[in-house]
């Protein structure tokens, strides 16, 4: 890396941070590698693969979860936030793991949960004892409103869990209810507890004295509540979220969590944000807001909501809305601000799945959206498995459901009357589960994910779609996923350049210009199986052209105006 502060030689350009140049892998444990045969991937197993991230050439891997924790929701209920859980090993495990990334030079940012913890924590056990416990109020406890059944009264407020049904659950033992965002195994902290934060705080510093190299934070605009928890209106997406989203001290405490723990270190943090807008995101952000390097914003993944407002219902996915969700998020956060870009993650559908073709087009479009993810201005996060184009579960049986939230779904419709093949249809295009099957190493049993019997179902596709394969095929997604990481450290224009979004109403092409200095890209981007013609806005002119790189192969065409073939992705520099 080069040393001057800013990227291009103006001295005034964004300044350069090696997180803004890294390509961040996000490593779900679970279902990566198991190296004992009990059918969970484990820490053991990311070791044993560890010359594989080397060769994708990925510079970050975001681990999930690994912490102790009872499982109730695969690891985001935390019992104990200083060890590692059985089923993946022992800190020793941890620690080789730790090493043999540093060794490659590759960092590691852990997953900081800390909106709530598991209803197991040592925490919780002692606060629900009594209502004079030391640990009460570390939790948020509330009486029952009205009498209601068996004198426990209605629960506080009308607040829903993201998983369904109340956000509340009444405790016999003191009488009082209880507030969890998400599974009822999952209590919400109180930040508006000071010991409560010093505690976080603490362990944050433990882990970062360790050698890890940042957090990403777990819904970290969730972690302020509204004061008196006033019920939420009923008909969005998820009942109390105005009141719980970036609450009134959520930057407060974010800035502290800054000022306490992370000023002067060399880390990465992204704070993910459900709730996120760009203006909020510019508070977060920065060293003139609340110092997080990045947000996940969740924007442009819930563009295909349906009536319901969340993912349990399908509506239509429109790439002119995609394109204007994605391009408020480019220019909003110029300057100080930096994007994250992701298409998928562990809670999402496959991404070639949901904005590509899984079927014919599979190879193209995965390819394509390979194309968007590191070519847009921000750090790319690609997910387990989108490196060789994996693709949504087919789900047969209510029995391969997993989720806690897609089961709580399933569980809700039944009992509304739906018929199995219609649940399992919106299962099938929604469920977490989709990202979650086991990683896909060759076309032995399992995957070669395991020598015993996978936690979750293998997708049947694996014969045909496994690491073995892609990396033996030159032209694979695999490589070419390689082919666009070298690309992106080797070109400052792709990490720091400007972004101009082209033809901003075409409903087929996405087309944008990055721009940094004299150096120039233009990207185009097919997201349909029809063969739209591209023409370059007259007003964008060049002499000579070269191409970069594309998803097919092209001879001699020069980009003033072309016809693109079904999922067609070209990347010119423009001379
Ligand atoms: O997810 C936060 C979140 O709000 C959603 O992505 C969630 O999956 C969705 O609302 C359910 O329909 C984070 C983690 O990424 C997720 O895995 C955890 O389950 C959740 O927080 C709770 O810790
Ligand atoms: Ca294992």
């Amino acid at each position: 890396m080069d040393s001057t502060e800013t990227a291009d030689s103006t001295g005034i350009g964004p300044k350069r941070e090696w997180w803004k140049e890294a390509v961040v892998y996000q490593l779900y444990p679970r279902s990566f590698y198991d190296a004992n045969g009990d059918g969970f991937g484990d820490l053991p197993g990311v070791e044993a693969k560890l010359d594989y991230l080397d060769a994708l050439g990925v510079d970050v891997v975001w681990l999930n979860p690994v912490y102790d924790s009872p499982d109730a929701d695969h690891g985001y209920d935390i019992r104990d936030y200083r060890s590692i859980m059985p089923e993946y090993g022992t800190m020793d495990d941890f620690d080789h793991v730790l090493a043999g990334l540093h060794d490659r030079e590759i960092k590691l940012v852990m997953d900081l949960v800390v909106n709530h913890t598991s209803d197991e924590h040592e925490w919780f056990r002692k606060s629900r004892q009594s209502r004079d416990s030391d640990y009460r109020d570390f939790y948020i406890w509330r009486e029952g409103r009205g009498d209601g059944p068996g004198g426990k009264g209605e629960p506080p407020n009308n607040w829903e869990s993201a998983f369904g049904g109340p956000a509340w659950t009444y405790d016999e033992r003191t009488a009082r209810y209880y507030l969890h965002l998400f599974d009822e195994k999952q209590p919400d902290l109180n930040w508006d507890n000071p010991e409560v934060r010093e505690r976080i705080y603490d362990m944050m510093d433990w882990w970062l004295e360790k050698g890890i190299d940042g957090f990403r934070m777990d819904v970290i605009d969730l972690i302020s509540k509204a004061e008196g928890l006033p019920d939420g209106d009923a008909d969005s997406g998820w009942t109390g979220s105005e009141h719980f989203t970036s609450g009134p001290r959520a930057h407060e405490f974010v800035a502290e969590m800054y000022e306490e723990v992370l000023a002067g270190r060399d880390v990465m943090t992204v704070g993910e944000m459900p709730g996120a807008t760009v203006e909020e995101a510019q508070r977060y952000l920065g060293p003139d807001g609340d110092g997080l390097n990045m947000v996940f914003h969740f924007e442009h993944v819930s563009l295909d909501y349906g009536e319901t407002g969340n993912r349990w219902s399908i509506g239509e996915w429109d790439l002119a809305e995609f394109k204007q969700v994605l391009t408020k998020w480019q220019n909003g956060l110029e300057g100080e601000g930096w994007n994250s870009v992701y298409l998928g993650n562990h809670d999402w559908p496959r991404i070639v799945s949901r904005f590509g073709d899984d079927g014919l087009y599979r190879i193209e479009s995965a390819k394509l959206l390979a194309t968007l993810l590191f070519t847009l201005r921000g750090t790319p996060y690609v997910y387990q498995g989108d490196e060789i184009g994996m693709t949504n579960f087919p789900f047969e049986r209510e029995a391969q459901v997993r989720d806690v939230s897609a089961r709580n779904f399933v569980e809700r419709k039944k009992a509304d009357g739906w018929e199995r093949a219609e649940i399992l249809e919106v299962v099938t295009m929604r469920s977490r589960d989709n990202a979650r099957t086991p990683m896909q190493w060759s076309d032995d049993e399992y995957a070669g994910f395991t020598d015993g019997e996978s936690w979750i179902p293998v997708n049947p596709n694996y014969e045909a779609v496994n690491v073995a394969d892609a990396r033996h095929k030159d032209d694979s997604i695999w490589h070419y996923y390689r082919e666009l990481i070298d690309l992106r450290h080797a070109r400052d224009v792709l990490v720091y350049g400007s972004y101009d979004l082209l033809l901003p109403d075409d409903p087929d092409v996405y087309a944008f210009l990055r721009t940094l200095g004299d150096e120039r890209v233009l990207v185009v981007l097919n997201f349909r199986d029809g063969t739209p013609t591209f023409s370059l806005p007259a007003e964008v002119a060049f002499d000579g052209t070269e191409l970069l790189v594309s998803n097919y192969p092209v001879d001699g065409a020069k980009p003033r105006s072309f016809e693109l073939r079904p999922y067609e992705a070209r990347v010119y520099e423009l001379e």
